[in-house]
């Protein structure tokens, strides 16, 4: 056995720049000299990696070899932002980096912003699961992410001249990519299609074919913990690199078809977020990730058994489902267990129900994946056999605990023409979790409530959070500063609570002001970022308000969008006076998924709207609107510390949680928003004095749907309401064309299915009392400080306490 070292030593900056000189000349092949930014930037990485070495494999022998049951979270998208900034700040590097790389002539932000980000991920559900890989490895808690290595992430958005949205692929594996490290020699066998046969009465799997799942590994470092996890991303290679048979026919592209099929697996992050895909590849992605990440998981806690007792497979780990996407690893383990390890059904059934846990991350019905049996049965036929049987089984429990027939008809996991994922996820696990606490209520009384009445001790709510270090500590490092003077000490980056020791001071008007100087600086340093990165002349003596997320109907951009028009049109017509306009600057950054559209109507309404307010003489210096193009960690992190007012306005019930507004909290921004997701707790924490509540709320919206809902009364109802709407009708930002936006118009008019128009009066009218406590600059970022203070609740470090107490049973490794 190898003798497992404590980790190296902290490096100066002398030797570390003598590190990375020595990977410039042994792994770039450059000289000092001759290197660039670029190049400086893969050999520091290369230099931090090797830092963490030792600490990773001391992490890998102790999870092993410990007695903590480890934690594996299951997920299609981990959206990780860029990776070297955040590996310093963690394995504590960041000075020696600085200093080393001055000494080799270059700045350290140049260095940093040559990285690539990478964009495996959607949004929300991506940037969570980065988050908490992230806190597990800052709790000392042994984890591996297990997901895909997309080589094209999400698009590349731009807009054309008319401000529609383009899409661009993101090849991001174009230049050396320093972080992910492919391990040839730790690859699975991933089979599909085929068919069924029995042998010898037991049931024989015989697959079509097979793709090599090859596992490319990232560190995942804990801030100060001297932990290093794992992110294994798989990717897909062929076993056949061509057909010997086809190529000597000359039938060159024959040859190489099965190659592009296995490959295909791992090439493109589906863009949709919302809606079910249903596509067979989709499929494969999941199934492929999943089988391959479950074999693993064997490999590491059974080395070289070939009879492993996996009965006690649930005490080494436990596999957390990030939505329906790797629910496929139920029917997979139960098929592992019963086909390759011999284990009959009962036995399977109890280790897999002890290992899986769910967590859902919607409420919207359209967006729980339903598969069609006969693709299962086509493409993964053992599966569908084994989701019959967990079916029958189900049906059978029910019975017997005396469920109505009309319930259990309804509970179906598998209805002889589909299969529902939630459903399979809930009965196949030990516990299923919303994201944040109405959410999870929600997701009782509504969404699972006859799958809650049998099984209520299965429910519960583990709330959101986002990590500190880089949406705080990286993002906003003089409110970093600030915050560590305030508390006297640093404490509070991995014990976010701490923060409330901020609240006293916000009575303190030195400190308050001192809050708001650091808010005016971020402010400038983001007007420099949009002139650097879109060419933006922005005035940074207004109002900051964004809006940034995916664009969806149910999170109303139209209805914020509909808000500034009418705002532009009061200053037009002189229904405002000079004196009573509080200058704003409004940004939005969104991605619409690229079938989608109504969004992507709306997204080309903004930037047409922003066209004409932006050159209109009327509302220079009161109003202006910019849609940033292409939203990503990186613009996150600069947009969010320097934001003032920030927009959470979905229809209340329809965001599950939300984590913008957790980093704009945290960031000193004070918040318009609903009754929804996460909003609620947040209030509930700030207070609700600093929080501008508005709208609906979930019995409200639930009434007016039953009453039924005719959206033309609100704007028959409400002049502002009807002239901005008009204002889009007639042309005014479409040059004339009325046709351009009358889909759009029609949708709002007739059918507004997230009572976006309901909603609009509260939202006009709330935005004079935001503007009146705008104007005492003291007494708004007193409010702003005491969201900071109230906020540190949202730390992902906390979720990740509440799953390991509520759901996972487990804890952080022994020194
Ligand atoms: C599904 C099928 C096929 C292709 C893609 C998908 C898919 C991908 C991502 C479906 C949903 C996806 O993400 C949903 C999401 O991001 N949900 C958000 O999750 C956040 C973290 O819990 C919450 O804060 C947000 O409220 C929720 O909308």
């Amino acid at each position: 056995m190898t003798e497992i070292t404590a980790p190296k030593s902290p490096v100066t900056a002398d030797q570390f720049a003598d590190e990375i000189r020595e990977q410039l000349k042994y792994t770039q092949n450059v000289t000092a000299e001759q290197a660039t930014a670029a190049d400086v930037y893969v050999a520091a990485s290369k230099a931090v990696r090797n830092h963490l070495a030792d600490s990773w494999f001391k992490t890998q022998a102790d999870t092993v070899n410990g007695n903590t049951k480890a934690v594996g979270y299951f997920s299609a998208e981990f959206l990780m932002g860029k990776q070297l900034e955040n590996a310093l700040l963690n394995a504590g590097l960041t000075e020696q980096f600085d200093k080393a790389v001055e000494a080799l002539g270059f700045q350290p932000k140049d260095i940093i912003d040559a990285e690539y980000e990478p964009g495996l991920g959607n949004g929300g559900l991506g940037r969570l699961a980065a988050c908490f890989i992230d806190s597990l490895a800052s709790l000392g808690v042994p984890a591996f992410g297990y997901g895909i290595q997309y080589k094209y992430g999400i698009f590349k958005q731009t807009f054309d001249e008319n401000g529609k949205q383009v899409e661009t692929p993101d090849y991001w594996l174009t230049n050396e990519e320093p972080w992910g490290h492919i391990d040839y020699n730790r690859d699975q066998k991933v089979s599909f299609g085929g068919e069924v046969v029995e042998e010898n009465g037991k049931k024989v799997w015989k697959p079509a074919w097979s793709v090599r799942a090859v596992p490319v590994d990232y560190l995942v470092p804990g801030y100060k913990s001297q932990r290093v996890n794992t992110l294994r991303l798989w990717t897909a290679k062929s076993y056949d690199e061509f057909d010997l048979l086809a190529f000597n026919r000359s039938e060159y592209m024959e040859a190489v078809k099965p190659q592009v099929k296995a490959e295909n697996i791992s090439k493109i992050l589906y863009p949709e977020d919302s809606t079910k895909v249903g596509k067979e590849l989709r499929l494969e992605q999941q199934y492929f990730f999943v089988s391959a990440s479950l074999h693993d998981a064997i490999r590491v806690f059974y080395p070289g058994q070939d009879k492993p007792d996996l009965t006690t497979f649930p005490d080494k780990i436990t596999f957390q489902l990030n939505d329906t996407h790797p629910v496929i690893g139920i029917p997979e383990l139960m098929r592992i267990l019963i086909d390759e390890y011999d284990y009959d059904w009962d036995t399977a059934w109890n280790i897999t129900v002890k290992t899986f846990n769910y967590t859902c991350h919607t409420l919207l019905p359209e967006a729980l994946e339903v598969w069609p049996a006969s693709l299962i049965g086509e493409l993964l036929p053992r599966h569908l056999e084994i989701i019959e049987k967990i079916n029958e089984q189900f049906e059978d429990e029910l019975k017997g605990k005396g469920v109505a027939d009309e319930t259990i008809e309804r509970m179906r996991i598998y209805t002889g023409d589909s299969v529902r994922m939630a459903y399979l996820a809930t009965y196949g696990g030990s516990h299923v979790n919303g994201v944040a606490a109405l959410h999870s209520q929600l997701l009782k009384d509504v969404t699972l409530k006859d799958f809650s009445d049998v099984y209520p001790t299965k429910f519960t709510n583990v709330t959101n959070g986002v990590t500190p270090r880089r949406f705080v500590k990286l993002a906003n490092p003089a409110l970093s500063d600030l915050i560590t003077e305030g508390l006297g000490t640093d404490k509070w980056i991995s014990d976010l609570e701490m923060l409330e020791g901020l609240v006293p001071l916000a009575k303190d008007d030195e400190f308050v002001k001192k809050f708001a100087a650091v808010k005016a600086a971020n402010k400038h340093a983001f007007v420099g970022f949009a002139k650097d990165h879109y060419g933006l002349d922005i005035d940074e003596n207004t109002m900051f308000n964004t809006m940034v997320k995916r664009l969806h109907e149910y999170k109303r951009q139209s209805l914020k969008i509909l808000a500034v028009i009418s705002k532009y049109a009061a200053i037009k017509n002189g229904t405002v006076s000079a004196d009573e306009i509080l200058p704003r600057t409004v940004f939005f950054g969104a991605k619409a998924a690229p079938g989608y559209y109504l969004a992507k109507m709306t997204i080309q309404l903004i930037n047409n709207v922003s066209r004409v307010v932006n050159n209109d003489p009327d509302v220079k210096g009161k109003l202006a609107v910019h849609m940033l193009p292409n939203y990503n960690i990186e613009m996150a992190q600069n947009l969010i510390p320097a934001t003032e007012l920030d927009e959470q306005i979905s229809q209340a019930g329809k965001e599950a949680s939300g984590t913008g507004n957790m980093k704009f909290a945290l960031n000193g921004a004070l918040t318009v928003g609903t009754l929804d997701g996460a909003n609620v707790e947040i209030r509930e924490r700030v207070g609700a004095e600093n929080f501008f509540l508005f709208g609906m709320t979930v019995e409200e919206v639930d009434k007016l749907y039953a009453d039924g809902y005719d959206p033309a009364k609100y704007y028959e109802a409400d002049p502002r309401l009807k002239q901005a709407i008009d204002l889009v009708a007639n042309g005014t930002f479409s040059n004339g064309d009325r046709n351009a936006y009358a889909p759009l118009v029609a949708d709002w008019l007739t059918k507004d299915w997230f009572m976006t128009l309901a909603d609009f009066s509260a939202y006009a009218d709330i935005q004079a009392e935001i503007e009146k406590l705008y104007r005492d600059p003291l007494e708004w970022n007193r409010k702003a400080l005491l969201n900071v203070a109230n906020s540190g609740f949202f730390s992902s470090d906390r979720s990740m306490e509440d799953y390991l107490e509520r759901i996972w049973h487990t804890g952080p490794l022994a020194d």
